[in-house]
């Protein structure tokens, strides 16, 4: 076999402790070594670059997600749960699923909660500056999707709790199977048993999200079967993700205190911020592919079958693409990122984040007139998300 030769290859562990605590030098290397690495720890392919990342996202079919978006192959391996008929599934199957939800969570939609949401933005940011120093990712950044999000599904009220443990256990397992996924397998009977419990009709009160999924399943859009997966899909991706990209989108202006000037001066700026945050910090760093047959790139040819990391957050900072990619920055364009994705499978979810991250942003500019360290922030390790464990901050009123 001489086929792989001309891939450069990397010993490097992409899911090791020290390049998720810290991923730039690790995407710095990728995108240099070539348009397509070759990963020997798992024997799977790695895309860093953002034309090449861009390309295989909206190449759906010779770059498939229906043997899962993670390292293990659905093809030969068992999933650890039902594949999400959204996430882990191509057209044709793909498509009902995705125009039952797409209109449950388009701007249009979701014009109805805007009011309420900027009402509990602004009395939970006027509670924290009561305190002054808080933890920009426990009192905020968790706190706020956690006041909206389940009520917008139409959660009840016990055992919200599982929420945040669930998807952080879902975006680890993407992953290979290291001690983070090890750390969720104790609890994951209970957190996934309440979880598949809460997708059935009786659960969910008859104006939520989830309601609306199971009326589409009346109209026969989608079967009574597959209701209650695509309600699983809300509490899988919509909880950690906008926790992570709101604690970003802190970190972006700790990085750069004259952004937040900006953003008081036009709290306009607010979405645009937002979708900076993402590009910047790539919540979502990393989606695996599957070739459905063989695919020639450059002088290398990726065998059908075969996996490929594409990693979102290295082709966000690619500056083959982004002028100063490292500095996050409200005076540029940040849309054509890819950290929620592109193509079919687009986060359907953006829309309710961005409406989450304005909320909130709102209520801190018009508040706030500085955010300053106040203690060490902490990361938190996750196979898939870049995430804080701690941000702490004082908020210095306006
Ligand atoms: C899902 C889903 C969709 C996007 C991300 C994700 C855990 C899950 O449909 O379950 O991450």
């Amino acid at each position: 076999m001489t086929l792989t030769t001309a891939v450069p290859t990397s010993a490097t562990d992409p899911f090791g402790d020290d390049v998720l605590a810290d991923p730039l030098p690790f995407h710095h290397e990728l995108r240099e070594a070539g348009q397509v690495v070759h990963l020997e720890r798992y024997d799977v392919y790695a895309m860093g670059r953002y034309a090449e990342v861009h390309a295989a996202l909206v190449d759906w079919q010779r770059f498939q997600s229906g043997a899962g978006v993670g390292l293990s192959n659905f093809r030969r391996e068992k999933p650890w749960r039902p594949p999400s008929l959204l996430l882990e599934t191509d057209p044709p199957g793909h498509d009902a699923p995705r125009h039952v939800l797409e209109p449950i969570l388009a701007p249009r939609s979701l014009r109805r909660l805007r009011e309420s949401w900027q009402q509990t933005a602004d009395d939970l940011v006027d509670s924290l500056l009561d305190r002054g120093t808080i933890d920009a990712v426990a009192d905020l950044a968790e706190a706020y999707p956690l006041r909206v999000f389940p009520d917008a599904v139409g959660l009840g009220p016990d055992g919200r709790e599982h929420l945040l443990p669930y998807g952080d256990h879902a975006f680890n397992a993407f992953g290979p199977p290291n001690h983070l996924v090890e750390k969720g397998q104790a609890g994951l009977p209970e957190v996934s048993g309440w979880v598949g419990e809460q997708c059935a009709r009786d659960r969910l009160t008859p104006d939520g999200f989830g309601a609306r999924i199971w009326e589409a399943a009346d109209r026969g859009d989608i079967t009574h079967d597959q209701a209650p997966l695509i309600v699983r899909s809300l509490l899988t991706a919509g909880v950690d993700t906008t926790v992570h990209a709101l604690a970003a989108v802190i970190d972006g202006f700790l990085s750069a205190p004259d952004q937040w000037e900006l953003l008081r001066r036009d709290p306009g700026r607010a979405r645009v911020a937002f979708d900076e945050a993402i590009r910047w910090a790539s919540p979502v760093q990393t989606f695996f592919r599957t070739a459905t047959v063989d695919v020639p790139l450059g002088d290398a040819v990726i065998p059908a079958g075969e996996k490929i990391l594409m990693f979102l957050g290295s082709a966000n900072r690619d500056p083959r693409r982004w002028t100063d990619p490292d500095r996050f920055d409200l005076s540029r364009d940040p849309s054509g990122h890819v950290g929620f994705g592109m193509g079919l499978h687009q986060c359907v979810g953006q829309h309710v984040a961005r409406l989450e991250a304005e909320c909130v942003l709102r209520a801190l500019a018009s508040r706030v007139r500085a955010i300053e360290p106040a203690g060490e922030s902490r990361r938190h390790l996750n196979n898939t998300l870049r995430a804080w464990a701690s941000l702490p901050v004082r908020l210095v009123p306006a």
